[in-house]
């Protein structure tokens, strides 16, 4: 009697013998692979040129509403409108073209034109944002010196956001000058670049969020956040920022920094940041419903997820891979998920050892708020952007973590039901990986992109049900 007693609490005073167990498996129930699935028809709407033989590497789509086009960028640089009826593509500009000076470095998987952005002001004559607009890319001319560095001794390449001013906001092409550089990152590392740059859609002018560019700024890269910079306040990297583009306030300059920003003022600290604690912050967006902003956060080798993002938060990276304590690259510990206070944890996570993948990186988002698709309404739309598989959740009940109530959405092609990478097969025979990427426009129309065949695919109503 007396040993048993003893052993229990040898056991319960040494917690590094189970505890600290990595694990690469924290979800163990697959996602469901069969029930709940919406099958939504689409049209192939628009198709990208190729280049040089090779399909463009599509990466960004976004609506410009004054002038009535959408505009869908490649890694390389080039940057398209589309017709809203999907009919006319029209080269817009390459910012690799010589005579810009970019040089954009589009050579490794993750490096390139990673995210675009048209000020809300864009086709507003006579207002100060008329006929801007940001880029926000990977360049090889590592000469100037950076804004923000990260404490690691390489600079592999740098990532600039820069700023275009078109003469004639409704020209097909691009016809002003020289772009002005806003910010220069210096990388450690040559993954983990991007992010997204994006307005919020919902700010109205006059109220606070007008005008203000949110940032996604990777980790630096590496794996598992060597340099740990997204819990450090005083680096620019693991952060979502967000700056006034026609400010000029900052430490260069060159742009302003919101006064209401959560950190400005405190001592070592980047006024800049909005959120931190996140690794490769891929893609964010707002509900219009509600105007919660999430991002989706791309993991080390375990978690995904999909987080809420509110001013000030940690997202905990990288002590935390979704709800786990980060160990190490071998796994997270399923012990105490969820337990440091203060954090904002996911609201939807899937791991890596899953039957629908072999390659894992989260994408997404859109929070489908319109009547057209009836199917998909009120449903959060995400996607993992190797296999291109794409889900729903309820976006009025959200899970708190896991991959529970996560389900698929499959593309009606002709009465079957197919996943993106199969349409992609049937022009790309080879493709190993779809590369997906989402595209919403202001009528809240939801667009798939993908690396592999240059097309855009819309998703539609069913020819025999609502009218769209
Ligand atoms: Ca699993
Ligand atoms: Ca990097
Ligand atoms: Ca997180």
């Amino acid at each position: 009697m007396f040993r048993f007693i003893f052993c229990s609490l040898c056991l319960a005073v040494s917690p590094i013998a189970h505890a600290q167990q990595p694990s690469a498996d924290p979800f163990t129930i697959p996602i469901e692979a069969n029930a709940g699935i919406i099958t939504v028809d689409f049209v192939e709407f628009a198709r990208i040129p190729d280049t040089n033989g090779e399909a463009p590497r599509l990466m960004h789509l976004v609506d410009e509403p004054r002038s009535q086009r959408l505009f869908v960028s490649a890694m390389t640089g080039a940057l398209y409108s589309v017709s809203r009826d999907g009919k006319t593509v029209t080269p817009f500009i390459d910012i690799n073209a010589a005579k810009w000076g970019v040089g954009v470095q589009s050579k490794g998987s993750e490096q390139g034109l990673q995210s675009f952005a048209f000020h809300p002001e864009f086709g507003q004559r006579g207002a100060p944002g008329y006929g801007k607009f940001y880029t926000y890319t990977d360049t090889t001319n590592i000469t100037p010196q950076p804004d923000f560095v990260s404490g690691g001794s390489e600079r592999t390449h740098d990532t600039v956001l820069l700023e275009w001013t078109a003469k004639n906001a409704e020209a097909a092409n691009y016809d002003g000058g020289a772009p002005k550089e806003l910010f220069r990152v210096a990388q450690p590392f040559r993954n983990h670049n991007g992010g997204q740059v994006g307005f919020n859609t919902l700010a109205t002018r006059g109220s606070p969020d007008y005008g203000l560019l949110y940032v996604g700024l990777a980790d630096g890269g590496s794996g598992g956040d060597p340099l740990n910079t997204a819990q450090n306040l005083n680096k620019a990297f693991g952060k979502i920022l967000r700056i006034d583009p026609l400010g000029t306030n900052s430490a260069s300059g060159k742009y302003g920094i919101p006064a209401f920003n959560p950190f400005v003022g405190k001592p070592d600290t980047l006024g800049e940041i909005f959120a931190y604690g996140v690794r490769n912050p891929q893609r964010f967006t707002w509900d219009s419903k509600n105007g919660t902003m999430y991002v989706a956060e791309i993991g080390q080798n375990q978690v995904e997820e999909i987080s809420p993002v509110t001013s000030g938060a940690n997202l905990g990276w990288n002590k935390w891979e979704g709800s786990y304590r980060y160990l190490s690259r071998e796994g997270v510990d399923l012990e105490n998920p969820r337990s440091e206070p203060g954090l904002t944890w996911p609201v939807i996570e899937y791991d890596h050892k899953d039957p629908l993948f072999t390659r894992v990186a989260i994408t997404g988002i859109s929070i489908y708020r319109q009547n057209a698709i009836r199917q998909l309404q009120n449903r959060l739309i995400f996607g993992d952007n190797p296999s291109g598989e794409l889900f729903h959740v309820n976006a009025d009940n959200l899970p708190q973590g896991g991959q529970s109530a996560i389900r698929r959405i499959l593309l009606n092609d002709k009465g079957q039901q197919k996943t993106l990478l199969q349409l992609i097969r049937e022009k790309k025979p080879h493709a190993t990986r779809a590369d997906l990427r989402f595209g919403t426009d202001i009528q809240g129309r939801l667009f798939i992109l993908n690396k592999q065949d240059g097309v855009i695919r819309l998703l539609v109503a069913a020819k025999n049900t609502a009218s769209n």
